[in-house]
């Protein structure tokens, strides 16, 4: 039988039927940010509540931490406004009557590059470059998740800095900055501007690189991966990968990281999901 796996991100709600890495169906709505997790539940029901009967348990990815108990909570409030302690999937079961497991989306998406991804049989750290930054490890098989689930935060170190990482450097960054220098614009419009030769754009997307360069760098020395898989809108857009590996060619090789581009897109995050629901089993 299928699997029912939601993605709840900081701008799109996704839910999928899933079985053994394989999406089914898929659909897609905006997150109303200013909602909450009732809202977001109640909207994924009136998504996909047609499919009760087709799945028997369910995977949850969230942008935000989740406990070992499946509580979740924001660490960037910016990200998503998620209040502390929510209990994701007790009331995740109690809105769609099935078991439930959740996870961040972004060990989600690790997992899932490792079972069915770029990754396979790998170890690896899967980085996402998008709204926010988010990652996840898998080493001997096995997702790291740690004592309270936060393995693979990379956007939330902050170096020597005061701030986040990925308030430095990833999609609210850019757009922030692009709006200093008098242009409303997005990340994928800061590129693009980029790609056209414009000085202002080129700069903020060399800082990008610098950073992640600067990061995958870091991780390969802390974990030593195979791989780090790069995804993310930021990290998948053209020319970005080739750019981040140039940054790292001057490393020695022992510690030059081997990058390798997502093989799963915008649909890692329920495969991974749905993945690990399927091998922990109902847990009521
Ligand atoms: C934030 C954090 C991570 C998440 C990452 C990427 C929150 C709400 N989210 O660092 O848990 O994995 O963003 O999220 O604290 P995305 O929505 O940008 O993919």
């Amino acid at each position: 039988m299928s699997l029912l796996a939601l993605d709840i991100g900081g701008t799109k709600l996704m839910a999928a039927l899933v079985e053994g890495g394989n999406v089914l169906e898929a659909r897609r709505i905006a997150t109303d940010r200013a909602g909450g997790p009732t809202a977001w539940l109640d909207a994924a029901y009136e998504l996909c509540g047609d499919w009760i009967g087709r799945f028997d348990r369910m995977g949850i990815a969230v942008t935000g931490l989740v406990d070992k108990q499946g509580r979740w909570s924001a660490l960037n409030r910016a990200t998503l406004d998620i209040p502390p302690g929510t209990p994701l999937t007790k009331m995740a079961q109690a809105r769609f009557g099935v078991p439930a497991q959740a996870l961040n989306d972004a060990q989600a998406a690790a997992w899932a590059e490792h079972r069915f991804g770029a990754g396979v049989g790998h170890d690896l750290v899967f980085l996402t470059i998008s709204t926010g930054i988010g990652g996840g490890a898998v080493f001997g098989g096995r997702l790291l998740s740690g004592r309270s689930g936060l393995a693979g935060h990379f956007g939330q170190t902050r170096g020597g800095a005061d701030s986040r990482l990925e308030s430095r450097v990833a999609g609210r960054w850019l757009a922030e900055a692009a709006a200093k220098t008098g242009h409303a614009s997005d990340a994928s419009a800061v590129f693009e501007a980029a790609r056209r030769g414009e000085d202002w754009a080129g700069s903020l997307r060399r800082e990008c690189l610098t950073q992640v360069a600067a990061l995958c760098r870091d991780i390969q020395l802390t974990f030593d991966p195979d791989l780090i898989v790069i995804g993310g809108g930021i990290g998948l857009s053209e020319g970005f990968l080739p750019d981040l590996c140039a940054h790292l060619a001057e490393l020695a090789p022992v510690l030059r990281p081997e990058l390798v581009a997502a093989r799963l897109g915008a649909e890692a995050g329920v495969i991974g999901a749905a993945d690990i629901a399927a091998q922990t089993g109902p847990t009521i």
